[in-house]
């Protein structure tokens, strides 16, 4: 019961990393000495210190350390990276126990971190809300497993099916409080994708300019290079990537990447996951959507369904999945389902 109290607190403090330190995880850590927390701590930012090594900066009198519990949502870093090492920081200061929430999918720690814990004689508890720190983590979980950035597919559609009337307007589909909440979506991800289509038709800037909070990497499907550099999405100040079928150029913040036709999806992942992008929210079109839809890239979708009928248009993308939680947003229904395929990765069996 102490147990989950205390790993709550570390998972709530590890939440507070979500927009800030992807590709890397979320992760608390809570120390607790005789029931009573005297230090805490989580990872701020990439490239930061580790969440471990924020709560014992954190603890004033550190001679309570060696008989301390510390609470991690994710198993104890293993080796060296941006970082050093937490399990070497907690192999000296060697607490009375550690309790972990989840193991580390990362293949550089995977099972080592407890290990070496053990080995350096500390008791080691797993599995303490080990499904809400997977959960947290879906992200991570699955870029780890996958090697490609975590894929959240977005639209609107109207209540008869359609994500766009004929000539491609989707103007005005979804209300503005559901606008604004895909505001704050485009902080929490590292990209933002969308094909030419919407960049022709609608002209996004693509930024999360009503939610505070930082902007995504903006990437353009454009395999003939069709569009010009005329729309809003070139202007600001965030770097926009252009894949396409022609070439390889830069130009200024512009990057225009070659992949090929067949592979278009998996290509795009890749390149963007070998950049530190660990999550993307894929916009639309419908085109576009069906394509990493089709290809069995996308871990989570988030659907607007409003009240409008188009009665004819562009058919939104479907999903032959079951909602796994549905909600009204000021009337627009707000579904979201979950890949069965790597909802497996982050889902606790
Ligand atoms: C922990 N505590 O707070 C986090 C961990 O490049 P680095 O040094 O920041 O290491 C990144 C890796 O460390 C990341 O891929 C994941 O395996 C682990 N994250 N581990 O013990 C933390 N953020
Ligand atoms: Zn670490």
């Amino acid at each position: 019961m102490q147990d989950e109290l205390f790993m709550q607190r570390a998972l709530d403090l590890a939440a507070r990393g979500l927009g800030r330190v992807s590709p890397n995880p979320m992760v608390g850590c809570v120390i607790v000495h005789e029931g009573k927390i005297i230090g805490e701590g989580w990872h701020r930012q990439f490239g930061g210190p580790h969440a471990e090594v924020n709560a014992v900066n954190a603890v004033a009198d550190k001679g309570l350390l060696a008989e301390a519990t510390f609470y991690v949502t994710l198993e104890p870093c293993s080796y060296q990276g941006k970082t050093p090492a937490c399990t070497d920081l907690l192999t000296k200061l060697k607490p009375q126990r550690v309790v972990v929430a989840a193991n580390d999918p990362n293949p550089q720690v995977n099972g080592r971190g407890l290990a070496m814990l053990r080995q350096a004689g500390i008791e080691v508890t797993t599995g303490v809300l080990a499904a809400g720190a997977m959960a947290l983590n879906k992200r991570f979980f699955v870029a780890m497993h996958r090697q490609r950035p975590y894929v959240v597919v977005k639209w609107a559609q109207t209540a008869d099916g359609f994500i766009a009337r004929k000539d491609y307007n989707a103007k005005w589909i979804s209300n503005a409080q559901s606008r604004q909440l895909v505001h704050k979506w485009r902080t929490e991800e590292d990209a933002i994708l969308v094909g030419f289509n919407t960049v022709k038709y609608d002209n996004p800037q693509l930024t999360a300019r009503d939610w505070p909070g930082r902007n995504p990497v903006r990437v353009i499907i454009d395999p003939t290079l069709g569009i010009g550099t005329d729309f809003n999405v070139f202007s600001g100040d965030e770097k926009v990537l252009v894949f396409n079928t022609v070439a390889d150029a830069q130009q200024g913040r512009v990057t225009r990447v070659k992949v090929s036709r067949e592979n278009m999806p998996d290509e795009v992942l890749a390149y963007l996951y070998a950049r530190d992008i660990g999550s993307v929210l894929i916009e639309g079109g419908a085109a576009t959507l069906t394509m990493f839809i089709n290809s069995g890239l996308w871990d989570e979708a988030r659907v607007f369904t409003a009240a409008t009928t188009f009665t004819e248009g562009i058919a939104a993308p479907e999903l032959a999945v079951g909602p796994a939680a549905e909600q009204s947003i000021a009337g627009d229904r707000l579904r979201i389902m979950y890949n069965p395929v790597t909802k497996e990765l982050w889902q606790k069996s």
